[in-house]
Parts: structure tokens; C-alpha cells; sequence
């Protein structure tokens, strides 16, 4: 399976990589549905769906920002796992496009070319009053809940959280690759969030052929040409290998 859907790679004109939180999970980021458990911590007694919410916010921002700066720091202490080096080594070499819902900067620091984050970014903070106010975050140490310099209201990680629209100029680049590429690779990804798990059916009825890489079968397994189970730190680094 790996050697065919590898040759189907290597005969591609054009690949996107659509990733989600498996793909840092073997860098030590926890996917959404593992544990986030931390004896103690303040945010423990929600789960990640509630904290990623504006409802969540508005209850209780002491204990967003807190999961958040725990977050922030477990990914500055991460490093990019052989995944991650596979697709920013294909981006650079042959220009596949890295469409990903992940808010770290694991692809980033791998060297990546093209990343489109769907779901924005955890490396700044904007105003929740939407003023337009952004600012840089260091990852390592995260400032904590604060009001916007520009207009009082408070700073919230710039994500995108459930119930909020995607960034319109990601979406839109990230609807245009997927409608002309010949394979498209997802790896590491329940595919349970929309609009962005769409765009595995979008690329498919737009020609594209469909690869998975994931450790369990996902909501998107009926539409796989192949579907690889297994870790994709060893997985995708072979796709790629010839
Ligand atoms: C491995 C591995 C290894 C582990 N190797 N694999 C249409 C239909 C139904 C619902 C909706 C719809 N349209 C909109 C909705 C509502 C909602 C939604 O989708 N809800 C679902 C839960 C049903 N969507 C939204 O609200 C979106 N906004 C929107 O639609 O705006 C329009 C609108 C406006 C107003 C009202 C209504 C609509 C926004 C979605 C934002 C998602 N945000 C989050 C948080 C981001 C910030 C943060 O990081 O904190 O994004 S939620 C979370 O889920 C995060 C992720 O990017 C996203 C996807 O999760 P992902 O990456 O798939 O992770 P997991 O944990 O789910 O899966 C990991 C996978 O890896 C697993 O399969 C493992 O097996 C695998 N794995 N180790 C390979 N080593
Ligand atoms: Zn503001």
C-alpha cells in the first residue's frame, strides 16, 4: 500500500498536504481527543471543545489564556517530527501545498514553503473586540490575560474558535489548491471539523485522487484511494522516498 500510494506521489504533478493535530502528535502536542489532563492546572475541569469557544472565553478567559500558555509552552519546547521535514522538504522540492488545521509552527520551523493555516495561528494574540490589534507572541512565554492596548477589551490567541469564521483569504487558497491537484495527502486528522474537513470531498470531486495517513480509521476513510494506518512520522517520510 505505502509503494503504491508512494508512486502515485512521485507521478503527481500537484500534491496537497491537508494535516491535522496527528501530524504534531509524535512531536508531544496532544491531538484534541487525547488527554489534556495536567494535575492541578486551572483549565482541567473543561474539555478542549468548550475552551476552544467563544462561550468558553466569555466564562471563565483566566482559564482559555491558562490552557492556551500551556499549549504555547509545550510547543516551544517540541521540535518538527520526520513528517514535518518530509512535507516542508516536498514543499521546498516540488511545491506540494501544506493546507493545515494546526495553530503551531512546527511546518514552519521544518522549513515549510506554502502553509496555509485554516484555523489561524497560536504564535499571536488579537483582540477579541476585533479593533484589528495583533500582536507576536513568544511561544516559550506567553503573556497573560490583558486588555488591547487600542481598545480595552481583552486579547485572546488568534485562532479560530467554534462558531467563528475561517481566515477568508486561507479558505479561499486553500479551496483553489485543492481544486487542482492530483493527490491530496491528509495526515493526522479526525476530519470532523467543518467547513475545513470539506475539503477532502472538494478535491475529490474535483479529480483529485485521496491518500490517508492516520493511526485509526476517520470520517473521512470512505473516500480513500488508499489508507495508510500507522504513525506519520513513519509513514509520510517513506511517501516521499523514491
Ligand atoms: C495520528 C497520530 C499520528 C493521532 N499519526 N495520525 C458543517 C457540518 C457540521 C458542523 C459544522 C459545519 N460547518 C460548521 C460547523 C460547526 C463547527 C464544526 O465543525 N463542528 C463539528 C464539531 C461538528 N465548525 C465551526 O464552528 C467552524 N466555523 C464555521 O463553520 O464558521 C461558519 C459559522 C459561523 C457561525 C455559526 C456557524 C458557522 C470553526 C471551526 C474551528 C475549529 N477550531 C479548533 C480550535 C483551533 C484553535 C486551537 O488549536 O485551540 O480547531 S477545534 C479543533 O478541531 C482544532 C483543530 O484544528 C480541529 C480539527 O481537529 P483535528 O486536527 O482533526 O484533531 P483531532 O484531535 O480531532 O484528530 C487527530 C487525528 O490524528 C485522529 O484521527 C487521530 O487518530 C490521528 N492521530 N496521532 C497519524 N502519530
Ligand atoms: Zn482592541
Amino acid at each position: 500500500m505505502i509503494d503504491a500510494a508512494g508512486k502515485l506521489i512521485a507521478k503527481a504533478d500537484r500534491i496537497v498536504a491537508f494535516s491535522g493535530a496527528g501530524l504534531s502528535a509524535e512531536s508531544g502536542i496532544p491531538t484534541f481527543r487525547d488527554s489534556h489532563a495536567v494535575s492541578g492546572a486551572l483549565w482541567t475541569k473543561y474539555d478542549p471543545m468548550t475552551l476552544a469557544s467563544p462561550e468558553g472565553f466569555a466564562a471563565d478567559p483566566q482559564a482559555v489564556i491558562a490552557w492556551y500558555n500551556w499549549r504555547r509552552r509545550t510547543i516551544a519546547a517540541a521540535q518538527p517530527n520526520p513528517a514535518h521535514q518530509a512535507l516542508a522538504a516536498a514543499s521546498r522540492n516540488s511545491g506540494l501545498v501544506n493546507v493545515t488545521q494546526n495553530v503551531d509552527d512546527l511546518l514552519h520551523r521544518a522549513g515549510a514553503q506554502h502553509v496555509i493555516q485554516l484555523h489561524g495561528s497560536i504564535a499571536v494574540d488579537r483582540c477579541h473586540g476585533q479593533c484589528g490589534h495583533y500582536e507576536a507572541i513568544d511561544l516559550a512565554n506567553p503573556p497573560d490575560l490583558r486588555p488591547c492596548v487600542r481598545c480595552g477589551e481583552p486579547m485572546r490567541p488568534g485562532v479560530v474558535w467554534f462558531g467563528e469564521s475561517l481566515p477568508a483569504d486561507a479558505w479561499t487558497a486553500a479551496e483553489r489548491a485543492c481544486s487542482q491537484c492530483d493527490v491530496l495527502l491528509v495526515v493526522g486528522t479526525s476530519a470532523a471539523v467543518y467547513p475545513a474537513a470539506g475539503l477532502i470531498n472538494y478535491a475529490k470531486s474535483h479529480g483529485s485522487r485521496i491518500i490517508i495517513v492516520n493511526t485509526q480509521p476517520s470520517e473521512a476513510s470512505r473516500l480513500a484511494d488508499f489508507e495508510l494506518i500507522g504513525p506519520a512520522g513513519e509513514i509520510v517520510p517513506q511517501l516521499f522516498d523514491r
